[in-house]
């Protein structure tokens, strides 16, 4: 009835094609894959840390410190295997929300594991598939960037979001809306604009766009509520919220009316519940929003986009999308168009290939208490 073991691994995955955004571009993951042993029953989670502390202040390194040193130790000297008791003792460290989030999930799919259901039941799901969307990055070109969407909606995808920054903007939305007037769009500056470039974000207002997310800086709530008076876009934050203290400051300072739910920017599932039923109590909804995660960090999406406030498509595409191997069995696809199956197995629901974790694995580390 304790932890006996926690395991993690620093993994690299190469991505089928470079994602560039505001902050650059990459060819690889590396992320954190967490494994909870109790019982014969393993729980895996996945920590969505990068590893240049660009689109959070976290990092792979500092998640893996701040787990080995502190969140491990904790679990150990507490004896804890609840989720809801994690959450709350890891309240007493500051921030290092990713690197909670990661080892919260691993304890999540434990629980579901050993109750035999799957994780979506344990949160209170109510949808067996969600609404799919795929995330562009900048490509080298307009015509480069029209040609990608178009692959993606001849693969099946009905929502597309476009990266966006200074200089690839309106004339990015005006490409895409030549060629495909009617498809679900939305753009995502990852806070790449300043309040000076206000009227660039207004011109944006003549496509249609289901959102515009992220314009401004992360903790930049006010200028986004001066910007959201002045647009007809829905405006979505994503960087700017990190608990429910911060959703609840946004939409009392009208700073957005839609907000995007990373679990593992928030700090895990517990905290993701929260601000999920805060945003439904106040007719605000919320969509999943994606981290290139591995097929356990995007098993573990699907469970929480089936939630019933999760009520626009989601950054959840199939595994191909990302990756030439996922290191999961068997891969997530389109379970038809624009949609994704919610697993309904055990846990997450998918089963991750040992063999595949070893060879994409730097570096692996064991615990006991
Ligand atoms: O801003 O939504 C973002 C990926 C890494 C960091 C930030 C973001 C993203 C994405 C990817 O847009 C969405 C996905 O996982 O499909
Ligand atoms: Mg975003």
């Amino acid at each position: 009835m304790t932890i006996e073991r926690v395991e993690m691994s620093l993994l690299r995955l190469p991505y089928v094609h470079f994602f560039e955004t505001s902050f650059g571009r990459s060819y690889d993951r590396t992320f954190i894959i967490l494994k909870a042993f109790e019982g014969g029953v393993c729980g895996y989670g996945e920590c969505v840390a990068e590893e240049a502390p660009l689109y959070s202040g976290e990092t792979t390194e500092t998640a893996w410190h701040v787990l080995r040193d502190f969140l491990v130790p904790l679990v150990f000297r507490k004896g804890l295997v609840e989720p809801g008791d994690f959450a709350r003792e890891a309240g007493v460290f500051r921030g290092n929300r990713m690197a909670k989030a990661g080892l919260e999930l691993a304890l999540w799919d434990l629980k579901a594991k050993k109750a035999g259901v799957p994780l979506s039941r344990l949160y209170g799901g109510v949808r067996e598939e969600v609404e799919a969307g795929v995330s562009c990055g900048i490509e080298d070109s307009l015509p480069e960037l029209v040609a990608r969407v178009g692959s993606y909606l001849e693969q099946g995808y009905r929502r597309v979001k476009i990266k966006i920054k200074p200089g690839w903007d309106v004339k990015a939305c005006e490409a895409i809306r030549l060629s495909y007037p009617d498809v679900m769009l939305q753009a995502d500056a990852n806070g790449a604009y300043r309040p000076e470039d206000t009227e660039t974000l207004k011109a944006l207002d003549a496509f249609r766009l289901l959102m515009v997310e992220q314009p401004f800086a992360p903790y930049d709530l006010w200028e986004h509520a001066k910007l959201q008076r002045v647009m007809a876009t829905p405006l979505c934050l994503d960087e700017s919220v990190l608990s429910l203290e911060t959703v609840r400051a946004a939409l009392e300072m009208g700073s957005c009316r839609i907000v995007n739910i990373k679990v593992g920017r928030v700090g895990g599932p517990v905290e993701m519940r929260k601000i999920h039923d805060h945003c439904e109590a106040r007719g605000v909804p919320v969509w999943c929003g994606g981290m290139l995660e591995s097929g356990v960090g995007r098993a573990h999406n699907l469970h929480i986009a089936s939630l019933p406030n999760f009520t626009l498509p989601a950054d959840l595409s199939a595994s191909r999308r990302y990756y030439k191997e996922d290191i999961i069995d068997p891969f997530i696809e389109l379970s038809g168009p624009g949609k994704i199956r919610v697993p309904d197995g055990p846990g997450i629901g998918v089963r991750p290939v040992e063999e595949r974790i070893r060879r994409a694995a730097v570096r692996t580390e064991s615990f006991k208490p």
